[in-house]
C-alpha cells in the first residue's frame, strides 16, 4: 500500500532538519553521521518507509532565501501537507522571533487553506547534558509562552528532541504519523510493516497484558487449527515470560506433523502496563531464524518507542531524553 501522506519538516537554517531525518535512518552512531551535513538546498524531497507504506517527506531547507520563495508561493510549497513538523534549535535564543515569523505564515496560511492538521513543534538540539541548563529551560518557558497564541487555531504539540537522544527523535516522529490514523489502524500498520522487514514471519501478533489481540499477521491460507495451536503456545510463552521474568523467550514447536516453527515472544513495559509481541517464524535453516530472531531482539528499544508513541497520549519529556 503506498500512502499518499505529505509530511513537511520546516524550521530555519541550521535548526537540525536533515539530522532530524537522518538519525530516524541510521539510528545508530548518529552524532557522527550529522557531523558533515551540508545545507539542504531548497526542498529535498525523499520517501521515508515507516510503516507499511512510503510516506513522502519534504525537507525544507531554511535559509533566508529559500524560507522567503516558500513563503512567496506558499500553494505551490506548502499546499497538501498532512502533517507538520516545525523544528527550532532551542540553543539559539536571537534566533526565536524569526522562527515564530515564520511558523506563523505557515498556519496562516494553513487556516487560509482550512488544513486542520497536527502541527508538531520540535524543542531540538535539547540535548540531554542540557536537560536542567537553567538558560535552556528559560529558553523553552520563553517560546512555549511565544508560541501559545497560535493554539487557538491548531493542534499543537510538543516535544523535546536531540540526535543525542535518537529515542526522543523516534518518538516524536512516530507520534506525528500515527496521530494521521487511529490506534487500532496504526497498531496493524506497525504489525504490517515489521512483517515486510522479516522474512518466513508465519505469524506476529501484539498483546496487551490481559490477552486482548491489538493487532496481527498470519501467513494467507493457514489453516484455523494452526491458529488456535500458535495462541495456545502465546499462552504458554507468556506465562513462561511472566513467571520466570523474562524480557524475551525463544521456543520451536512443531504445530502438526508438516508443520514446524520457531517462536520468540518480546515483553515491553509502558507505564506500568505490559505488552507482548509473538513472532512466529516457519522453519527454516538454522542461520536464516537466528538472524531474524536476532533482527527482532536488536529492535526492542525502537518498538517500544513506537508502541509508546501509538498507546500513550502523553509522555514524559525526560524519559525520552535519556539516552538509550
Ligand atoms: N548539539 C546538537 N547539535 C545538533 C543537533 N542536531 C543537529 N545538530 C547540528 O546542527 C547543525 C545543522 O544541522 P542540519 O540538520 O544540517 O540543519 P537543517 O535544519 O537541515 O539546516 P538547513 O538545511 O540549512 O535548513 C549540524 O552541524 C548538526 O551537527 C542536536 O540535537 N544537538
Ligand atoms: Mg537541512
Amino acid at each position: 500500500m503506498v500512502s499518499d501522506k505529505k509530511i513537511a519538516l520546516l524550521g530555519l537554517d541550521n535548526a537540525g532538519k536533515t539530522s532530524i531525518l537522518t538519525a530516524m535512518r541510521k539510528k545508530f552512531d548518529v552524532p557522527a553521521h550529522v557531523k558533515g551535513l551540508k545545507p539542504t538546498l531548497k526542498v529535498e524531497r525523499s520517501s521515508f518507509q515507516f510503516l507499511d507504506h512510503i510516506i513522502y517527506q519534504n525537507d525544507f531547507g531554511g535559509q533566508r532565501k529559500y524560507v522567503d520563495e516558500y513563503l512567496a508561493h506558499k500553494v505551490r510549497y506548502l499546499s497538501g501537507i498532512d502533517l507538520l513538523y516545525f523544528v527550532i534549535d532551542i540553543q539559539d535564543s536571537l534566533r526565536f522571533e524569526e522562527a515564530y515569523k515564520f511558523l506563523e505564515e505557515v498556519l496562516a496560511f494553513f487556516k487560509e487553506m482550512k488544513y486542520s492538521i497536527p502541527i508538531m513543534i520540535l524543542y531540538h538540539k535539547f540535548d540531554p547534558k542540557l536537560k536542567e541548563d537553567p538558560t535552556i529551560v528559560n529558553n523553552r518557558l520563553r517560546l512555549q509562552d511565544m508560541l501559545k497564541p497560535l493554539q487557538e487555531n491548531f493542534e499543537i504539540h510538543y516535544y523535546e528532541t536531540s540526535i543525542f537522544a535518537v529515542k526522543s527523535i523516534i518518538h516524536a516522529i512516530s507520534k506525528g504519523i500515527y496521530f494521521l490514523y487511529d490506534h487500532t489502524v496504526a497498531i496493524q500498520k506497525f504489525v504490517d510493516d515489521m512483517v515486510k522487514k522479516m522474512d518466513n514471519v508465519m505469524a506476529l501478533l501484539i498483546f496487551e497484558q490481559n490477552g486482548i489481540e491489538l493487532g496481527s499477521y498470519f501467513l494467507d491460507h493457514i489453516t484455523l487449527q494452526i491458529k488456535k495451536k500458535i495462541l495456545i503456545l502465546y499462552e504458554m510463552a507468556q506465562y513462561r515470560i511472566i513467571d520466570e521474568n523474562l524480557n524475551t523467550f525463544e521456543f520451536s514447536d512443531r504445530l502438526d506433523p508438516f508443520t514446524k516453527i520457531s517462536g520468540t515472544i518480546q515483553s515491553f513495559e509502558i507505564e506500568g502496563l505490559r505488552f507482548f509481541i509473538l513472532l512466529i517464524l516457519e522453519e527454516h535453516d538454522e542461520q536464516t531464524i537466528i538472524d531474524q530472531f536476532n533482527y527482532f531482539e536488536n529492535n526492542h528499544a525502537e518498538f517500544n518507542e513506537i508502541l509508546k508513541a501509538i498507546l500513550l497520549d502523553d509522555y514524559p519529556v525526560d524519559q525520552a531524553l535519556n539516552p538509550n
